[in-house]
Parts: C-alpha cells; structure tokens; sequence
C-alpha cells in the first residue's frame, strides 16, 4: 500500500469516574490516534499509552515522538505493508505502544483496501464476544458493592476487582459472599506484592477465583513460577509478556496458567495472534486486556477476542463504563456482549463532532510522493 500521509490526532477524554489500580488513578483518558492516508486507502489505529509512565514506561507523549521522529522515517511510503512493519522497526528497540499505534492504522487501511473486516483478516470465528469489566480500588466495601451490582445488572459476565496489598481479602471476600458463586470473579494486581506475600495471597484461594493477574513485578518469572506452587488460584501474566517468546517461556516455566493479552502492549495485533497461537498450542486459556481504549483502540481488541482461543471473557466493557461520549458510535452492551463490527476494516471511524469537542492537536508528517 502506498502512503502520502500519517496525522497523529490528540485527545483527552474524560472517564465517567476516576480508575484508580494498584499503580495510580486515571480520570481522564489521554492519548492519540494515529491515521495513516493513501491515495487507495486510509486506516485508523489508537496509540493506547498513558498520559504518565506507570502501567508502563511508555506515555504517550514519549509514544507521539517515538512515531514521528523515529518509526515513520523507517517506512517506504511507496510500500507499506503491516506484515513487514515489526521488521521495519527492529532497529528501535522496545517501544511496543508507538509500534502498535501505526500497525493498527496499517491493518485498518489493508483490509479496507481489500474489502475484507480486520475480524476476517485475523481469522474470527465468533459474531460477539462475552463481556467483562474492570473495577478499580474503591473508597469502601459498600462502594465496591455497589459499583459491582450496577455492572451485574447491566449484564457484564465476570468481573475483575483491582487489588493491592491490604485491600485484596477483604473486597474479594465481600462480593463473593454478596453475589454468590455464579459470578465470574478475578482479580488483578498490577505488580503489587513480592514473593513475601504469598501466605495474603493464599488466603484468596477459597474464594473460586479464575484467575489472579499479575501478583508480582513484571520481570520476576521465577517469582510467579514459585508463587504457582504456593497458592492454588491460577496465576494470569499481564505486563510480563510483552512477547510471544516471552509467553511461551512464561508457560514452559510454569509461571503462569492464564494469559491476557494486549496488542498494544506486545506491540501490534499480529503479535498478539502469535501469542494466541503459542496459547492454543499449549492448551492455555487466554483472554484480550483493556486499557481504557476509545472505540477505535476498542474495536480492533473485539476483533482479536473473536479469534478461536480466547477462552475467557476479555476487559472488554460498553463505551459507557468509561467515557459520557467515545471517539466512535459507542460499543453497547447486548445481554453481557459486544458484537464484533462487520464493516470493513475495524468497522468504526471517530466522529467528527467527538474529535473536534475532545481533541487537543493534531501533527501531520508528510511522505514525498515518489
Ligand atoms: O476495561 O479497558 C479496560 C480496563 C482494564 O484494568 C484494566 N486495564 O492494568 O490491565 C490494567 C488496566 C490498565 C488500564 C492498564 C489503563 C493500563 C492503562
């Protein structure tokens, strides 16, 4: 495909209530989408880094400049293919946001090209995927409640509380005893506690939980490999697979029974397939995290979900959990799913009105027509 243009477009978006984790609190999504123009085709991506180094240590500014500076120059405007772009970018190390930002734009423009959804290009099986949500740290056990019983009733078909230590027990004891053990409950947090804690962390087991996602830092394999023995909730990897070299090891040492995987944290839809590959072949369950994605970011995570393999619920929740207006048509629940977009592509565009109303700037790096 050829390429005359990549606009970065910037947004705050507010969320509905403030996301507070283990690792800090978010009450307005920043980030940027990433639209790359040819003369046949154009595509959207969403670069998914935060507005501070926390989750990760890449943040969105850092992400803008890593892409005009450093990843665009390393394109053949004349000839851009999403397949290629891992290879093209090899001589940056590391940068997997910035990465997989102007990948999903790529893919979005290839398979508008070809007429075909990024679904199908994937190889989805599924028209809708299950959904789930994510619940952060709460002021009270009473909040938390409440905060829980509205997204039940809504229809989300499992529920992950954020934990840390010393809020970890008792909420997860709370809404297992409120809500019973039908519900799919799990846990995540986000590096919080050292190979130290595992007695704390054992004290989750009688409570059914799926999984527990990332107890310890995230390059601590044989810590999670060593707390697998200690406790007998399943130990799901976020933050330390950022591969699917690093999920195929993370499996053979017995550091993890669960995989959640990010495109943009592994650095682009096709990892992540690659990852969802080593997953099936191991027979281990897998699911598609969130980060707070706008529709655009979000579609193409639907899109991933719908693939054979994803074995469990994703962080996949309605436009509405997090923001009053997405970027998009919102996402909407439909008894506890989200359906997978069937318009070529990832299906959904930004709105104009949306971008104009949050968008806070927008950097146009130009190609030479060759
Ligand atoms: O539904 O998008 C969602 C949020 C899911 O908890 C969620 N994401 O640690 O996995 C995480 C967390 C996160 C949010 C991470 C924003 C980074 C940024």
């Amino acid at each position: 495909m050829r390429i005359s243009r990549v606009e970065l477009h910037r947004f705050g978006l507010p969320l509905v209530s403030p996301f507070r984790s283990s690792a800090g609190t978010e009450t307005v999504r920043h980030g940027f989408l990433v639209r790359v123009v040819g003369p046949d085709a154009e595509g959207w991506g969403e670069c998914v880094a935060e507005g501070t180094p926390r989750y990760a240590s890449e943040y969105s500014d850092g992400a803008h400049e890593v892409i005009t500076r450093f990843l665009l120059p390393l394109l053949d405007p004349s000839d851009v293919r999403a397949a290629d772009l891992a290879e093209r970018f090899a001589p940056v190390p590391g940068h997997r946001m910035a990465k997989a930002a102007v990948e999903a734009a790529v893919l979005d423009a290839e398979c508008r090209l070809a007429g075909v959804s990024l679904a199908e290009r994937l190889g989805a099986v599924r028209t809708r995927v299950p959904a789930g949500v994510a619940v952060g740290l709460q002021p009270s056990l009473s909040e938390l409640l409440d905060v829980v019983g509205e997204y039940v009733r809504q229809g989300y078909v499992r529920v992950k509380l954020k934990i840390e230590p010393g809020n970890d027990i008792e909420p997860v004891r709370a809404v297992r005893e409120h809500f019973g053990d039908g519900l799919a409950l799990q846990v995540d947090a986000n590096q919080a506690y050292s190979l130290a804690d595992a007695d704390r962390l054992a004290a989750l087991d009688p409570f059914g939980l799926q999984l527990i996602e990332q107890p310890l830092g995230e390059h601590d394999r044989r810590g999670h490999a060593r707390l697998a023995q200690l406790i007998t909730t399943p130990i799901c990897l976020d933050e330390t697979i950022t591969s699917a070299v690093d999920a195929e090891e993370c499996i053979a040492m017995g550091a993890c029974r669960v995989v959640n995987v990010k495109p943009a944290r592994v650095g682009g839809l096709l990892e992540a397939v690659r990852i969802r590959n080593v997953c099936v072949a191991a027979g281990v369950d897998l699911w598609c995290g969130g980060m707070l994605e706008t529709g655009i970011g979000r579609a193409a995570n639907v899109a991933l979900a719908a693939l054979d393999g994803f074995t469990l619920p994703g962080d996949l929740s309605a436009s509405n959990r997090y923001f009053a207006q997405d970027l998009t048509e919102p996402f909407v629940l439909d008894e506890g799913h989200l359906q997978v977009p069937r318009g070529v592509g990832i299906g959904v565009e930004p709105l104009v009105d949306s971008l104009s109303k949050y968008g806070s700037g927008r950097t146009v790096v130009s190609f030479n027509a060759q």
